[in-house]
């Protein structure tokens, strides 16, 4: 009976063992652990003023480009001690530099810690609204400003929620109202980790406004960027852990139906569209092995890839700029405008690249 007991144990044992093995092997495939990727790029110059990040960036149609820069986040390295900041520029300029946004209000401006941002237009009065994800004190919560003059954000208003736990980026769809991505699925890092462990999507997409909050679309690994089509009728999420692109029909009262999902190959992190091609353009992390260990002498690659006719049959995902880390580190968004692409990164510097 004993030596019956201790054969079922040392099964249990070697399955249990076997599981995590197997577990361990898809860790190293969740996080392209292994992957290389050769140098392509672009003519591009740094963006003065940029030293600390710029993990999102979006351009408005007149050229005008919002920047959150100065991002604190768990496990990378936040090389500066200071709060972050906003930056707008504006490429129609002969040569564009980015300038700090004032910011007017109550916000604490101490613990400004800016992440996704989004720009809604008020087309009844032409006003520009920034929303942008804060984690003060490693909270999360989406401060949104009104944007006036020329380098000046009033601050409006704050907004936290239970089901914004861990959010990484937003898409605004009103002055009050937005879809925000959650890239945990518990605000414990620690179980979170686990559901990455066991492979269980369970992270969401949430939808606000004032009169109602709710999971608008869950099934993510990770979900990182979102962003729309110019007819505002899609919307994209990047799970980022999968590596695809996911894409929902916003129907009549913003339900979300899920269309189709679109391998991309690599961890893309914020996703932005060209105003007029409807391309999407992706800021990617080649592998996510080198972003956690951040070994100076083997530092986290760059990657941008672009999709065309993503809606079509056949969507054609190609790598556009990739660098091993010695100009870019951890590339996190890529801004179309014009012939002109500006590439951000989580905590690195920024490019302004010539795309003919
Ligand atoms: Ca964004
Ligand atoms: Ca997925
Ligand atoms: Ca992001």
């Amino acid at each position: 009976m004993a030596t019956m007991k201790k054969a079922l144990l040392a099964a249990a044992v070697a399955a249990f063992a076997a599981f995590l093995g197997h577990r361990w092997f898809k860790l190293k495939e969740i996080t392209l652990a292994s992957r290389e990727v050769p140098v392509k790029h672009f003519s591009c110059h740094y963006l003065e003023n940029i030293e600390f990040g710029a993990e999102d960036i979006t351009i408005l149609k007149d050229g005008l480009a919002f920047l959150s820069t100065g991002l604190k986040f768990p496990h990378m390295p936040a090389l500066s001690n200071e709060p972050g900041k906003m930056y707008v520029l504006d490429l129609l300029h002969p040569k564009p530099t980015p300038v700090e946004l004032l910011i007017k209000g109550k916000l604490d401006l101490s613990s400004f810690n800016p992440h996704g941002i989004s720009v809604y237009t008020d087309e009844t009065d032409d006003s520009i609204y920034l929303f942008v994800v804060n984690h003060p004190q490693h909270k999360s919560q989406v401060e949104i400003f009104r944007f006036v003059e020329e380098d000046t954000l009033v601050h409006l208003k704050t907004i936290t929620h239970p089901l914004l736990h861990s959010v990484n980026d937003i898409f605004a769809i009103g002055v009050e109202s937005f879809y925000a991505t959650n890239q945990n699925s518990f605000p414990n890092d620690a179980l979170h980790f686990l559901t990455i462990f066991l492979g269980l999507p369970w992270c969401d997409v949430v939808f606000y406004s004032p009169e109602e909050v709710r999971v608008a679309a869950n099934g993510f690994l990770s979900a990182n960027g979102i962003n729309t089509s110019p007819d505002k009728r899609y919307i994209y999420v990047s799970d980022i852990l999968d590596h695809e692109i996911d894409i929902f029909e916003r129907q009549e009262g913003e339900q979300l139906v899920y269309i189709k999902s679109v391998d991309v190959g690599s961890l893309c992190d914020n996703i932005e569209v060209d105003h007029k091609t409807g391309d999407l353009w992706l800021g990617c992390h080649p592998n996510a092995m080198k972003l956690v260990n951040h070994d100076p002498e083997d530092p986290p690659g760059s990657e941008v890839i672009q999709i065309k006719k993503i809606h079509s049959e056949h969507p054609v995902v190609s790598q556009e700029y990739t660098d091993n880390g010695q100009v870019l580190k951890a590339s996190s968004v890529a801004a179309p405008y014009e012939g002109k692409l500006l590439i951000g990164s989580v905590f690195h510097k920024a490019l302004c690249c010539d795309l003919k």
